[in-house]
């Protein structure tokens, strides 16, 4: 994918609701990154629900076509049995839930799964492993199916965990298109989520795959108790790196069983609409993807988010080990509203 555009807000902007308001000139070529203040982010979701859609809408329209959608389907390659403690997975072989900790699939098994994503629509692949990050040793096979995933034409797309000096390269010569890894939340609600790694070292594993050329797909998770503040810093956090992400992947908290956070206040629909459409205007040339909890949306919901600049959905049966609508449930709603897959 080209590099992003500038959001090209005039250096002059006075700080204003909804306006980013503080220009740093980093001298990268085609590019002025626009810091968003927290501030200015909240604006946007304290704005009235039909001027923030207006505008979300009026941004999406210039840089993507509105009636389609991009369609991702993922793979679960290592489930289950992670020694990290995030507080809403059902992986974490610190709370006990259903999930039991899985060897690592086959090559064979993974292009079966690949082969049938095609053939379902998919255009992207992402697997996604259970790991704080890989050792050299786990590496190895997942760029095999890397190049296995590429060789069927798809996009490919890993979620391993923080990675460390050279395997973001490793991973770019097999053939990987996106690098997922979310912050998840705010860098100030972070630590009621997670302890046993940082914020810092997500953004250093952010900083490696953007080095190494790969594309950047980072988003996050509404529904965790967070405040509408800390969604505003998350935004912040993701239009803030410079470039933005490529795809920004958002979450509504799938509730598990055994998961410290099983129990939460499910979020209210308008406020994630809401956070679909202040990632759009903040963030004008990335993929939205309405992600994890549309099982647990009405076809209205997910209409919304489409409407609110979403443009990217996983598409399947299964996320990693909880359920997503099927595809011929997808398929229909897709078409009912008069759009298409990329
Ligand atoms: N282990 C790797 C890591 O954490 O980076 C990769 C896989 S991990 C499951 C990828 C992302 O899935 C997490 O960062 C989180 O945003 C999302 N996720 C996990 N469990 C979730 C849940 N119950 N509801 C919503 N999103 C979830
Ligand atoms: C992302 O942001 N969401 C996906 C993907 N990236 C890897 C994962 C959602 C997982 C939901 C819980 C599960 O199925 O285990
Ligand atoms: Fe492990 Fe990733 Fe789940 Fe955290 S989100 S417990 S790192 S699988």
């Amino acid at each position: 994918m080209a590099p992003l555009d500038p959001p090209a807000p005039p250096v002059s902007t006075p700080p204003a609701a909804g306006r980013p308001v503080e220009i740093h000139r980093l001298g990268r070529r085609h590019r002025t990154a626009a810091r968003w203040s927290v501030a200015a982010v909240q604006a946007l979701f304290d704005l009235p629900f039909p001027e923030l859609l207006h505008r979300a809408q009026s941004v999406h329209r210039e840089h993507h076509d509105p009636t389609r959608v991009q369609l991702s389907t993922l793979l679960s390659i290592k489930t289950g049995g992670c020694p990290e403690d995030c507080g809403y997975c059902p992986q974490s072989a610190r709370h006990e839930t259903a999930v039991a900790d899985e060897p690592m699939l086959t090559l064979a098994q993974v292009i079966e799964a690949a082969q049938a994503a095609k053939a379902a629509g998919a255009t992207r692949f992402c697997m996604g492993a259970a790991w704080r990050g890989p050792k050299q040793r786990d590496l190895e096979p997942v760029l095999e199916m890397v190049k296995a995933v590429k060789a069927l034409g798809l996009e490919s797309c890993a979620t391993l965990g923080l990675l460390k000096d050279g395997q973001a390269e490793q991973l770019r010569d097999a053939g990987l298109d996106y690098y997922n890894h979310n912050l998840d939340t705010s860098p100030e609600f972070y630590g009621d989520i997670i302890s046993t790694r940082l914020y810092e070292q997500r953004l250093e594993t952010l900083e490696k795959v953007r080095g190494a050329g790969l594309n950047v797909c980072c988003g996050g998770i509404v529904g965790m108790g967070e405040s509408s503040t800390d969604r505003a810093g998350l935004i912040a956090q993701l239009a803030n790196l410079d470039p933005y992400p490529e795809s920004v992947p958002i979450n509504a908290l799938v509730q598990v069983e055994g998961t410290p956070l099983h129990g939460e206040a499910p979020v209210d629909v308008f406020d994630f609409v809401r956070m679909i459409a202040v990632a759009r205007i903040t963030m004008p040339k990335t993929f939205v993807r309405l992600s994890a909890g549309r099982q647990q949306m009405t076809l209205e919901a997910q209409a919304m988010c489409f409407l609110a600049g979403a443009n990217s959905i996983f598409y399947g049966d299964k996320l990693l080990t909880t359920g997503n609508p099927d595809a011929e449930r997808d398929r229909t709603l897709i078409a009912k509203l008069g759009m298409r897959p990329l």
